[in-house]
Order: structure tokens, then sequence, then C-alpha cells
């Protein structure tokens, strides 16, 4: 197979030189745009905040699904046809603990209880989940920093018309079964975001912010509701980019389109560009979706149209180039103007 071009991305005149990029990302769709970021970005220059509100203590461990599902993808150990837990699994304590007639319901293979015991252990011992998720990360060779948005308890809640239910209990129990009326983020009110995302968000050095194709409700939302990061993002030089996680009218993953459904949204890359709004000063739509450019562009933020269903390493790379070079051309149009109205040029 042809070596992969994944030489570094940002060329030196370039008005991302030695800037850094933060993506925001779920689980599954995002931690793919997140791989393709990875190989082009040396990993001084790109820092993977995952959202943990899907987080939740299950059979005595500490699980968090999103922080996996990114580590074990940038490490290339994850399942590929899942995207979730670990690539040659094998099963036998779930099965054991089925015979018990324990919770086997969230599947947990053999080598992935060993993070959740890894990581139960250290939060347990007094660790933050960022001081875990370094260790796990380096553990495992990811050189790229995976940042989890909040050290506090944030725990999605989703209310259906079958009770209130743990988001792991909608998502994964219930397979999404149940009609959804509402959500929350339990504790999000005096959670903080991490320290070195704020330090991101506030610095100059932030060349890009990219809102991968995840969930915008309950996986990218989370990361925006902790206090003071949505302000730091609109006062931020920084673009910000979200890939719709939307394509002509399909979630790729997850129960993104039946939430919108169920939420009265239309199940548009529109709805989702309106639902970041002001945040947004650029929107990637799947090339097929190319006849929304112009409205969502009447709402404010620039479009691109490009492939963005990433089914190989390929397609995740290029769509990591296409994102970045778009960041790049916001940037220089934003310094263009800046030059023009403030007459420098004169
Ligand atoms: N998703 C499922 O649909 N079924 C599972 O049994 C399941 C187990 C699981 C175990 C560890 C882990 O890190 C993720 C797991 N996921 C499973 C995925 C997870 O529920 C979702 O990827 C995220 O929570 C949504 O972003």
């Amino acid at each position: 197979m042809s070596q992969l071009l994944s030489e570094p991305m940002i060329a030196e005149t370039s008005e991302l030189a030695g800037k850094h990029v933060l993506a925001l990302s779920g689980g599954v769709g995002g931690a793919k745009l997140a791989l393709g970021l990875s190989k082009v970005m040396p990993a001084t220059q790109l820092t993977v905040v995952a959202n943990t509100a899907d987080d939740f203590n299950h059979l005595g461990l500490s699980i968090s699904p999103d922080l996996d599902t990114v580590m074990y993808t940038l490490a290339g150990m994850n399942n590929q046809q899942q995207g979730w837990g670990l690539a040659n699994e094998s099963w036998n304590t779930m099965d054991a603990l089925e015979t018990l007639g324990g919770d086997s319901w969230f599947r947990l293979g053999d080598r992935d209880i060993a993070t959740h015991l890894e990581r139960s252990q250290r939060l347990s011992r007094g660790d933050s989940l960022s001081t875990v998720t370094d260790y796990l990360s380096k553990k495992l060779g990811v050189a790229h920093r995976i940042l989890p948005m909040t050290n506090d308890s944030v725990r999605t809640q989703i209310t259906t018309d079958a009770g209130l239910l743990a988001f792991q209990e909608y998502f994964v129990r219930e397979q999404c079964e149940p009609a959804i009326i509402g959500y929350s983020f339990a504790g999000i009110d005096t959670a903080k975001p991490t320290k070195a995302l704020m330090e991101l968000l506030n610095s100059d050095q932030l060349g890009a912010i990219i809102i991968c194709p995840s969930n915008p409700f309950v996986s990218v939302d989370p990361i925006l509701m902790l206090s003071g990061v949505r302000e730091a993002m609109l006062k931020s030089r920084a673009p910000v980019i979200a890939v719709s996680p939307i394509v002509a009218g399909q979630a790729i993953k997850g129960p993104a389109a039946k939430m919108m459904k169920e939420l009265n949204l239309p199940v548009t890359a529109k709805a989702v560009a309106e639902f970041y709004g002001e945040l947004l000063s650029g929107f990637v739509l799947d090339a097929t979706d190319s006849d929304l450019a112009c409205s969502i562009e009447n709402d404010g933020p620039k479009v691109a149209c490009v492939p963005t269903v990433m089914k190989t390493l390929a397609d995740r790379i290029q769509l990591a180039r296409d994102v970045l070079s778009f960041a790049e051309q916001l940037t220089q149009n934003s310094n263009e103007t800046k030059r023009m109205t403030s007459g420098e040029n004169r």
C-alpha cells in the first residue's frame, strides 16, 4: 500500500505556521477527524479536548467512553468496525459476568477493562482525570495531548417517555429506543473547564478551533457550556470551524438525527450550523449538501463543501487537510480585512 502522505500540513509561510490547533470531539465520529488531524499536525501543535458527559460509574469502574475512543483511535488500537473499544478483543469477563447475572449490557472487552481498572485506581488515589488521561495516553504511545473537557463530574441525563436515563443507559442499554423529551447535563453549572483548555483558548498561539463531527447536542455542547468556554471562543482570534455530522439528512453515527427529530429540529446540516450560531467562523458541509451553502452563509459563517464521510484513513487525512486549509483561508481573510480597515497598506 502506498505510504500515505502525512507530512506536517502547515507550511512555514502559512498564517497557521507554529500555531496550535484545538479539536473538540465526542466519540466515534469526532475521533475520526481527530485521527486525521493527528496525522498532519505535530504533537506540539494539536490538542484534542474530549467530552466527558457520557462518563459513568459502572460495575464499580469509572468509565470515560469518549476519552477512550479518542485515545484508542489516536493509538491506532480501536476496533475499526465499531469505532469504540479495542481491536482483537476477547469477552471472557462479560461472558462470566453474564453467568453470574451481572450487568453485561455495556460491552467491556477483557483488554478494555484494564483501562477502566487503571483509571479507576488512579482516580481513587486522587489523580485528576487529566493526569490519568495523560498517563494512559503516554502508555499507549499517543503523542498528541488528549484533554478531558473538565476534571469535575458532568453527566448527561436524558428525559424520555420511559423516565430519566443516564446517557449510556439511553444510548446502549435502551439502544436509543425511548423517545427523547429533553436532556440536561448534571453538574454543568459548577464544573470547571480544565486549566489547560482555558489556557489554550486564551492563548494568542491558538491558530484554529475545530469542532469535529460529533453529536452537537450531547457530545459538543457540554464542552461549550462549561463556564468561560463559549466566551473565550468568541473572544479568540482563532477561527472556529465546525464539520457537520449530518450529511444529506442522515446522522453518520449515533442518535444525532433521531434526537433532532424528537426535539423538533430539522435533521439538516443547516440546523447544526444554526445550533452553533455566532460561535462559527466556518462550517464544513459535505459536498452532497452544497445546495445549503448560500442559506448557511447568509447566517454568518463561511462555508466549505468537501467530502466529509470518512471511510478510510486517507479520507480522515484529506478532511483534516481540507479543514486546516479552510482555517488558513479564514485567517488570511480576517487579517486582510484588519489590514484594510486599519489602513496599514496605505
Ligand atoms: N457503544 C455501544 O453501542 N454498545 C456498547 O456496548 C458500548 C460499550 C462501550 C465500552 C467502552 C467504551 O469506551 C465505549 C462503548 N460504547 C458502546 C460506545 C459509547 O457508548 C459511545 O461511543 C459514546 O458514549 C457516545 O459518544
